[in-house]
């Protein structure tokens, strides 16, 4: 008889961008909270992106009564899925549910409150889910399981002590056995992608991030370059690929760490690729030598967060940089085998029409500075919880939702915000649409009939883009018909 795992991991299908992924990003917060306890449990990671049949998989396994079923999940829509399955286990089984991840870090007591959950781990998992099993299997009372949120005999909800946050440099290899890592390898151009976390946290405090909320976040830490190597070796010669993309929060907050990273993939002739996301104040510390030594170790894109256009918007959201600073960075990238990839944001509250002019006027600049330079889809502001920004937008209008349910139905691809005209919510989708062909993001669509149209329309849509011409857009219509989000 096939053994049946002792816990059970559910990764819930999640936004709109992700439904559509070929190949999904790795289920990471899984392969992480499994680390310690797969060492003595046996544990089945469910999908729901890459497993069609998830319910069917998760039913067999709650036959054989599993000590518990962990679900992750950040806010929007991924919790709808994430409440599916945990009410499948409900319907069939008293088996306990245990929720992780950012929304119930930053939403604990809420996220307990829902009758399908019957506990939570706020903040890293790590190492307090291992006690969790372990006070599951009566080897540990409740009480020493860090991070935790329960009701109490009483029906008191309790919160325990708070967990020292892991050393990254200790972490053991994830077990990537758990996961059909064909599902996870993603494409760089023509190069085999793997996703790799090498810091976690940021000392940062963005207006609009959920770190101001949740505290393990709070505290950088990045892997020693040493390990970092270990890891990038580890994954070329495991699992055949070209490269890692890292997905910290913040990787170049100490400058020092990752020249050292680049310096030591040179001396081991690792010959791989790598992409990260940083800030642009941190990368303006590193001169062009620095810059050139990142490139000739592999680095090929650097994703910053640049969010707003003008001065008076990038303060308002907290984001600690300068307009100019985003021009100077940008230039030292022109030439260089390093392709920036800036991110944007419209439709905050209190930003007028010129903030949003200076917005398309930045995008059009970078772009015709390097031709190289690539902008993110112009999405527009989704408040998420626990930060300040969301409290303001409270103030304008928003009604914040109450329970999971309204809390998986929050963060769709709805934008009508209280602050927000019907005139400007029409500008945004339009400017969002144009955003998807102002650069060579073409290239990495894998149909190439739809590839090629793109290409044919980027002149078009960077006129309409500069210029702000957004009257009847043809191929909008024509999008819309094709594909219903
Ligand atoms: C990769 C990534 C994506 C990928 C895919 C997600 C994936 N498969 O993991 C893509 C690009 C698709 C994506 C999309 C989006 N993402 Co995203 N993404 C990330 C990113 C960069 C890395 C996630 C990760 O792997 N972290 C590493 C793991 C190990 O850390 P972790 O998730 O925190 O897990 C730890 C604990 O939380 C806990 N834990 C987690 N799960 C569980 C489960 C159990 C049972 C237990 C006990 C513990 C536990 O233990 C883990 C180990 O310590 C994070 C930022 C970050 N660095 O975390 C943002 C982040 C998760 N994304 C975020 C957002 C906002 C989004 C989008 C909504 C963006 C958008 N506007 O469309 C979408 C929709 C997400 C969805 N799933 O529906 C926010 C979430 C905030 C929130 N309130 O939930 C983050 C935190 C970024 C940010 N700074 O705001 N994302
Ligand atoms: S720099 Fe990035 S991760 Fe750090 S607070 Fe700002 S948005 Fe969040």
């Amino acid at each position: 008889m096939l053994r049946m795992a002792d816990i059970v991991l559910i990764y819930p299908k999640g936004s709109f961008l992700e439904k559509v992924m070929k190949h999904h990003y790795m289920p990471l917060p899984l392969l992480n909270v499994s680390v310690y306890v797969s060492k003595e449990y046996s544990v089945k990671i469910i999908d729901q992106r890459t497993n069609k049949h998830w319910k069917k998989a998760l039913q067999n396994e709650l036959k054989t009564s599993p000590k518990c079923v962990g679900v992750t999940a950040s806010t929007g829509e991924q919790i709808l899925y994430a409440l599916e399955a945990s009410r499948v286990v409900k319907e069939v089984s008293d088996v306990p549910v245990i929720w992780g991840g950012p929304h119930p870090s930053i939403l604990p007591k809420q996220t307990l409150n829902n009758a399908f959950v019957d506990y939570v781990l706020e903040g890293e998992g790590e190492v307090a889910f291992y006690e969790f099993v372990k006070f599951l299997d009566r080897k540990k009372n409740i009480e020493e399981v860090h991070n935790l949120w329960y009701v109490d005999e009483n029906g008191q909800i309790k919160n325990n002590s708070t967990a020292p946050l892991i050393d990254l440099d200790n972490l053991p290899f994830l077990p990537y056995h758990l996961i059909n890592e064909e599902d996870y390898i993603l494409s760089y151009g023509n190069k085999k992608m793997l996703i790799l976390e090498g810091s976690r946290g940021c000392p940062h405090r963005c207006g609009f991030c959920y770190v101001n909320k949740c505290a393990y976040q709070q505290v950088w830490r990045g892997m020693s370059p040493e390990i970092m190597v270990k890891w990038v070796e580890y994954l070329k010669k495991k699992f055949k690929v070209d490269g890692v993309i890292f997905q910290d929060l913040n990787s170049f907050v100490s400058i020092k760490r990752m020249k050292r990273f680049a310096q030591l993939l040179l001396d081991k002739d690792l010959n791989v690729i790598w992409n990260v996301d940083a800030r642009v104040d941190d990368f303006l510390k590193l001169d062009d030598v620095d810059i050139r030594l990142l490139n000739r170790s592999g680095l090929r894109r650097v994703v910053l967060g640049v969010e707003a256009g003008s001065q008076k918007m990038l303060d308002y959201i907290n984001k600690g940089i300068n307009v100019n600073d985003v021009y100077d960075l940008s230039r030292r990238f022109v030439g260089t085998g390093i392709h920036p990839y800036f991110a944007f944001i419209m439709g905050f509250p209190d930003e007028t029409e010129k903030d949003r002019d200076a917005v398309r006027n930045m995008i059009t600049n970078l772009l015709e500075q390097n031709s190289n330079a690539k902008v993110s889809l112009l999405h527009c502001y989704r408040p998420l919880p626990g930060n300040p920004l969301f409290e303001v937008c409270k103030e304008k209008g928003l009604k914040e939702p109450q329970s999971l349910e309204e809390w998986g139905l929050f963060h769709t691809n709805r934008i009508d915000f209280p602050w927000l005209s019907q005139k400007t919510q029409k500008e945004i989708l339009k400017l969002n649409f144009l955003s998807m062909f102002l650069d060579k993001k073409y290239e990495e669509i894998d149909n190439k009939f739809m590839r090629f149209l793109a290409m044919l329309y980027k002149p078009i849509a960077r006129f309409r883009f500069k210029h702000d011409l957004l009257g009847f857009l043809l191929a909008l219509k024509l999008k819309e018909l094709v594909v219903s989000d």
